[in-house]
């Protein structure tokens, strides 16, 4: 039953979204057709309820490629299985049971091509690279900025004062983490008065513009009442959790966007429950998801440095298709970040090169934020004028801080 949607000699048409997912079974065959058959019109029965006239819309496994471990799968969807500009409905099919089907061993999701009818049907970001450089007037380097921590228990006016340090030391933003909302110790309106009041003075004493991108996160309405009030207060930016919000929220949230035209940081936090096993997807379907709702810049991974998992290759992949030509959808700044520090700079930006906010918490706070924040500008600067980080650090102290502490990687 579900071999018949397998079809080797088959040819996708443009207009239709083909996925390429990783597989292993003991039966290739019979598991790829289940995936296409479930993500599309079968089900484990021929049923007595289908009609001639919608064969048409049914999957196609048209490529089976042995690997060393497992089997590359690809599928063809006809794009009229889809409701345009509906991101859960598409991810329901292409990204939903599948996962689940018994006879798998493994079940990976590598990329989505989405033709230009459904890309057509998102927004994209309101604001990309291009705007956010305008706006800081910064026309070639990498940004840099900091996770305030620690990550909760500050109040209102320890947290303002940690990120008017860090503005002043030389970063260009300063971010929540990705567990601050609106908790007793450090409520969201207190939250936002206090430090957009420090970003206008720091903006002030440094004749720099800042970005601060408090996170929003929380139920959709909610989000976006804060959204509203990021903006009303003179706010530039807010940073979502795009994983544990949902796509939807995160639509929603998009929409508003159109008139608050606020940078969207999106934070994965959460994507490793399904990044990282045998069974989920890889960062670049999430990217282009996220890029096609309409996210300015994302966290995607370090490229094997740092704290988090994130190999080096799939990084520099997900980071050059969020910078791709993509029909009429901005460019998206990514974001390399976790137990990030001033001596990694020279080699992030030697494997990813300038269009890259680069950022550090540990890396930053524990020097003194002050200083911190100055090594991590120091060292895009060093970068700027060519100068090797360990000759630049013999005059400017702060960096040499943080290489005597952290050291510098090659
Ligand atoms: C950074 C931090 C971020 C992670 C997220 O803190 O905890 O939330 O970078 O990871 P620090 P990713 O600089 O102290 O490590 O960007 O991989 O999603």
């Amino acid at each position: 039953m579900y071999e018949k949607y397998v079809n080797l000699s088959f040819k996708p048409s443009r207009n239709q979204l083909i996925t390429t997912l990783h597989l292993e079974a003991s039966n290739i065959k019979h598991a790829a057709g289940g995936v296409a058959a479930e993500s599309s019109i079968g089900t484990w029965q021929e049923v007595t309820t289908e009609k001639s006239y919608m064969k048409k819309l049914a999957a196609t496994v048209f490529s089976m490629k042995k690997q060393d471990k497992g089997t590359e799968i690809k599928i063809a969807y006809p794009p009229e299985l889809f409701e345009e500009g509906n991101m859960p409905n598409i991810l329901s099919s292409i990204a939903g049971n599948i996962f689940g089907l018994q006879e798998l061993k493994a079940l990976r999701l590598l990329d989505i091509d989405f033709p230009k009818s459904i890309i057509k049907s998102f927004k994209g970001p309101e604001l990309g690279i291009k705007d956010i450089r305008r706006l800081l007037k910064i026309k070639k380097r990498p940004l840099v900025g900091t996770i305030i921590k620690p990550k909760l228990g500050l109040n209102s006016k320890d947290h303002a004062k940690v990120a008017y340090e860090a503005w002043i030391g030389g970063l260009d933003l300063v971010k929540c983490d990705e567990n601050l909302a609106s908790q007793k110790f450090n409520k969201f309106e207190t939250n936002i008065k206090e430090t957009l009041k420090m970003l206008e003075k720091a903006e002030k004493e440094t004749g720099e513009r800042k970005i601060y991108a408090p996170n929003v996160t929380a139920e959709t309405k909610e989000m976006i009442r804060r959204a509203k009030l990021v903006k009303e207060k003179g706010g530039n930016c807010i940073m979502v959790d795009i994983i544990t919000a949902g796509w939807a929220a995160l639509q929603t949230l998009r929409e508003e966007n159109q008139d608050l035209k606020l940078i969207l940081h999106a934070h994965r936090a959460g994507h490793a429950a399904f990044t990282r096993g045998k069974y989920g997807m890889s960062m670049l379907p999430i990217a282009k998801i996220a890029r096609l709702i309409g996210v300015s810049q994302i966290h995607t991974g370090t490229a094997n440095i740092g704290k988090m998992e994130s190999g080096e290759e799939e990084t520099q992949a997900v980071n050059s298709f969020l910078m791709s030509k993509w029909f009429s959808i901005k460019p998206v700044f990514p974001i390399a970040s976790g137990g990030l520090h001033a001596g990694y700079v020279p080699k992030l930006v030697s494997l990813l090169g300038n269009d890259l906010i680069i950022q550090a918490g540990g890396g930053v706070h524990a020097l003194g934020t002050r200083i911190g924040a100055t090594s991590m500008r120091q060292a895009v600067d060093a970068i700027e004028k060519e100068i090797p980080l360990q000759e630049y650090s013999k005059t400017h102290k702060e960096l040499k801080v943080a290489l005597d502490k952290f050291g510098y990687v090659r």
